[in-house]
């Protein structure tokens, strides 16, 4: 059934619709079913996505039309489809009226990601009003409140060295927080890694005591403050404020150097705001282990990582894994810098889209993915800024002399970068820097050929 004059109006303009400030605008990549007009699929797309579905209802009166999702641009070439969804549409608490992103989940990317018409569709770009923005929790916490624990300037406080605790899985409680102990005598930040809660060989309630211990020890011979992003990601709600309470308790008076690590994607909406909401005074560290099955380049349904980055900041993650945009092991490209830009800025013109964020806080760029200090100074000039936090966990445990080591060589390369210096010039005067490329020799031989004889293999 052709239902596009009713959920189609190609002559809406876009920037009134803008302007209207009474929708939410979604951009999709979207590709018909052969033997499916444009026109007639991208409407049934918009009438299952809000109020219809494949045939009329009797019971449909004049109000339900008024908040018909509405097709109001397409470009059959490009593939581009834009739909307007009215505010109404979307699901609000009954506690404090606020607006969800599972709501917005379920309309805008639910049921039309099966349809037997629809090909393939995505979402590349959204536009939120700004009656929306006021609705949306966004972060409570963001990287200025770890500037100031670290006692840095609460503005372009820099680059925050971090790690992953390598392995992956496998360590004991001790071997865990001595690994903890031996970054944080160099570097800033530590996180578990994305599976590392409380495996029965790693119990929380004897990890994180020796972890505080280990950072109380580092901060002790360092004379600096050190953080530590605890997983609290759990499947049950009840579960997860157990393992954050317990947590801070366990840090005491140190609480304030406690990050909660969220694998948000896996997770879903209603794990990442129960941390939100419940641990509102720590900084919400949101790890997105998963979100390649939608957002890879290689999928044409779902939505792209700046769509899942952008949503993030909505939902109130202090810090999201932005990608590595080409430099580190995972996907990603130069043009990737749009997915920290659009978290990190007040302003911003995506692919589709400007949006304004009214002041809501920002949410940090996570940079983590096979980096390490060789490949950090392209990542910078890239990025065009280091007020970051970098996880290398390779990068660190992975240094030919110590995590230690590793975790200064990392530092080294954000100052190399800063100061403008040659990196191989650098490594002259900075030894960790210089072991890193004796560390990682074939990414040095692919980024800086003939270092060998420049600054000696084994300086
Ligand atoms: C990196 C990492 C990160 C992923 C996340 C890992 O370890 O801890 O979880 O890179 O990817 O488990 O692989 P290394 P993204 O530093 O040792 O590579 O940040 O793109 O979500
Ligand atoms: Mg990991």
């Amino acid at each position: 059934m052709d239902q596009s004059n009713r959920y189609a109006d190609l002559n809406l303009n876009e920037q009134a619709l803008i302007e209207g400030g009474h929708h939410i605008l979604v951009a999709y990549k979207m590709k018909p079913k052969a033997g499916h007009g444009y026109l007639e699929a991208a409407a049934h797309f918009a009438a299952e996505s809000s109020t219809g579905t494949n045939v009329e209802v009797s019971t449909t009166d004049a109000f339900t039309k008024g908040v018909d999702a509405l097709v109001y641009q397409i470009d059959e070439t490009t593939e581009d489809m834009r739909i307007a969804y009215p505010l109404d549409l979307f699901d609000r608490n009954i506690t404090d009226g606020r607006m969800m992103i599972v709501s917005f989940l379920t309309l805008v990317i639910g049921n039309n990601q099966g349809m037997g018409d629809i090909e393939h569709a995505k979402i590349y770009d959204f536009f939120m009003p700004p009656r929306a923005i006021q609705l949306f929790d966004g972060p409570s916490k963001d990287i200025s409140d770890l500037w100031r624990v670290l006692g840095r300037p609460v503005k372009n406080g820099g680059y925050i060295a971090g790690t992953i605790i390598k392995p992956k899985l496998g360590l004991r409680p001790e071997p865990f927080a001595h690994a903890a102990y031996q970054f944080w005598l160099g570097g800033d930040f530590i996180k578990n890694d994305e599976p590392q809660g409380n495996q029965t060989f790693a119990p929380m309630a004897k990890v994180m005591p020796l972890v505080y211990d280990a950072m109380k020890r580092a901060m002790d011979e360092t004379g600096e403050a050190k953080i530590f992003s605890a997983n609290i990601t759990a499947d049950d709600h009840c579960e997860m404020l157990a393992r954050g309470e317990f947590i801070l308790r366990t840090f005491g008076p140190d609480a304030d150097k406690v990050a909660f690590l969220v694998d948000g994607y896996v997770g879903g909406p209603g794990m990442v705001t129960t941390a939100r909401r419940h641990f509102s005074n720590q900084y919400l560290h949101y790890h997105r282990a998963g979100h390649g099955a939608v957002t890879s380049p290689s999928a044409k349904r779902g939505y792209t990582a700046y769509v899942l980055a952008k949503m993030s900041r909505l939902q109130g993650a202090s810090g999201i894994h932005v990608g590595t945009m080409g430099y580190g092991k995972m996907e990603g490209e130069k043009d990737d810098r749009a997915i920290a830009y659009i978290i990190e800025r007040d302003s911003y013109t995506g692919p589709a889209y400007h949006q304004e964020w009214f002041g809501m806080k920002p949410t940090t760029p996570i940079i983590s993915g096979g980096m390490n200090a060789l490949r950090l100074p392209g990542f910078f000039e890239n990025l065009g800024h280091g007020n970051v936090i970098n996880t290398s966990g390779g990068g660190a445990y992975g240094h030919i002399d110590s995590p230690a080591a590793g975790a200064t060589s990392l530092r080294q390369a954000y100052e190399c970068w800063k100061t403008g210096a040659d990196p191989i010039e650098w490594a002259k005067e900075h030894r960790e820097f210089a072991r890193a490329f004796a560390s990682f020799p074939g990414d040095a031989d692919k980024l800086f050929p003939g270092w060998r004889d420049k600054i000696g293999a084994h300086r």
